[in-house]
């Protein structure tokens, strides 16, 4: 066996909620601005944050939806996002996090299987949202600002509770973010405070975050690299955050001008847009010192040319919603081209070959193994996945290929799960292929990702058609509109006479894979 260990020391994980962990990072001086809402300027600071943390704790406990109970959570990036995200944690209960651009129907399915009981949005998406919760578990609604019919945020919130309702730091799922794994529909993973805290401190042990920086989060608080790496290591680290709901170019680089932002935490195609978009020239970033990107591999040109335009360092973080979700991250001081960074503290790696179960010398491919105090308890009521993800000595097998050099860098240079990564964001080819199979027009259908230079990987489905019908891809398109959302759209199509499978009727993607890899040569 040969287990790559983590170059930095070890960090102590400690007994606390996840709460309490971003509590302590703010400092002491109550009048800090730590939040932004970056369209208005709105300015959220210390006290008012950790108020409306204990506020919200107090009434959602009165109200019946504190500890024991999972809350989800649909809104864009707003100041609110952590408030309600820490509100809830600290009053003991479990948040689901919901992409608010998600179409009621994909809604419906994380209210049900998550089993929530409020679900709080914001008024544009309270259609959506009331669409969605009809026949769930759900008894309220609830907007942030005010919605007419609806129960306001403000109305939430109730006698502050002082102190953290007592949770299990190790047992108690705090979040419940989605996520498909290495195959199927999206799961939710359990995440415990432990798992937060851990990761909060290990990334912290391998970053220089100084005291009052600010920096620009557009990246979705729904998902785990906005959630922790933004909201809760860098809160804990003692930055603040600028929150842009939605993602514009121009607006992005006019905030990070303007609050002088030390790092940008980006996905690759923005890594493209800052080596190449003759705007970036329009603003004066000599404030930025380190870009890191994740979500999806950042080819070592672009980070390079990154690096030279902007002046800065260009970093990778490697992870997955079931590592809370750091495992690998550039270090500081020893940047290696293309590598996705080093194990990071408390940690440990293996490269297994999937074929033999050998493990893999140095530079040697095989899939990524990672062992530590960030692998998620499970899949949600589902033993079966968790079982076939993490082994029996602890190992979560991320279904990422890739390799690891001598001196401890990885590379991740495949993946042999079905994900497809869309702009950094999951989309479950099962998902997709459900959905199709609903068509009329529809007999099979087998769906993959493809390379594409702007998203990383768009999807690609390969269709029978049902008798003679015809398909066109915007048949594909408007049968998929409104049934899911957007970015899970099918961007191409091949019409085929069956799909490849396995005797045991299991899609043999690879077939599909090796084949559209053979056309692109
Ligand atoms: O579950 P998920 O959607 O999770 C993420 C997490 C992104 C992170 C986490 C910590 C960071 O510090 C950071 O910068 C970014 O996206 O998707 C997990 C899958 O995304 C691919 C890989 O296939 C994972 O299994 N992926 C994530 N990061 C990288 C990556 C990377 N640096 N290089 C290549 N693939």
């Amino acid at each position: 066996m040969r287990i790559v260990k983590s170059p930095y020391p070890d960090v102590e994980i400690r007994d606390m909620s996840i709460t309490e962990r971003v509590f302590e990072g703010l400092g002491d001086n109550p009048d800090r601005v730590i939040l932004v809402e970056g369209p208005s300027g709105r300015e959220v600071t210390v006290g008012q944050f950790t108020q409306g943390v204990k506020a919200l704790a107090g009434g959602l406990t009165e109200r019946g939806f504190g500890k024991g109970k999972v809350v989800a959570l649909m809104a864009p990036n707003l100041p609110e996002y952590c408030i309600i995200f820490h509100g809830v944690a600290w009053a003991g209960g479990t948040i689901t996090t919901i992409n608010p651009t998600y179409t009621a129907h994909e809604v419906r399915h994380q209210l049900n299987d998550s089993g929530a009981s409020l679900l709080i949005t914001v008024g544009p998406f309270l259609d959506t949202a009331r669409e969605a919760a009809e026949g769930t578990g759900v008894t309220e609604i609830a907007v942030i600002g005010e919605a007419e019919g609806a129960t306001s945020l403000t109305d939430l919130m109730g006698s502050p509770l002082q102190a953290q309702v007592p949770v299990n730091y190790a047992e108690d799922v705090v979040v419940l973010p989605y996520s498909s794994g290495t195959t199927g529909l999206p799961k939710g993973v359990m995440l415990t405070h432990r798992n937060l805290v851990a990761n909060v401190d290990q990334v912290l042990s391998a970053t220089d975050v100084r005291d009052d920086e600010m920096t620009v989060a557009f990246l979705p608080f729904f998902h785990i690299y906005g959630m922790q790496v933004l909201m809760n290591i860098y809160l804990a680290g003692g930055g603040g955050l600028v929150t842009m709901p939605r993602f514009d170019l121009e607006q992005f680089l006019e905030l990070s001008a303007k609050y002088r932002t030390p790092r940008m935490y980006i996905v690759p195609p923005i890594a493209i847009a800052l080596a190449k978009h003759p705007i970036v020239d329009n603003y004066d970033l000599s404030c930025v010192i380190q870009v890191n990107s994740g979500a999806a591999p950042l080819g070592g040109d672009v980070a390079d040319a990154v690096g030279a335009r902007l002046g800065t360092l260009a970093t990778q973080g490697y992870g997955m919603t079931e590592l809370s979700p750091v495992s690998h991250m550039t270090p500081l001081d020893a940047n290696r081209k293309g590598a996705s960074g080093v194990t990071i503290a408390n940690t440990e790696s293996r490269i297994v070959n999937p074929e033999t179960g050998e493990d893999a010398g140095p530079g040697e491919t095989g899939e990524l193994w990672v062992r530590g105090p960030q692998v998620m308890k499970g899949y949600l009521n589902n033993p079966q996945a968790t079982a076939e993800t993490i082994d029996a000595e602890g190992w979560l097998h991320t279904g990422d290929i890739g390799y690891i050099d001598e001196d401890g860098y990885l590379f991740v240079t495949d993946r042999v799960k079905e994900l497809i990564k869309y702009k950094g964001f999951q989309v479950a080819p099962a998902e997709l292929e459900a959905e199709l199979l609903t068509s009329p027009m529809i007999a099979d259908v087998a769906v993959i990702g493809i390379p594409d230079d702007e998203a990383g990987e768009i999807p690609m489905a390969f269709i029978v058609p049902a008798g003679d019908a015809q398909v066109t891809l915007e048949d594909v398109q408007a049968y998929l509109d409104g049934r899911l959302s957007h970015y899970k759209q099918v961007r191409r199509i091949e019409v085929v006479d069956e799909i490849p499978k396995s005797a045991s009727g299991k899609i043999l993607r690879r077939v599909l894979r090796d084949r559209m890899a053979a056309e692109a040569a």
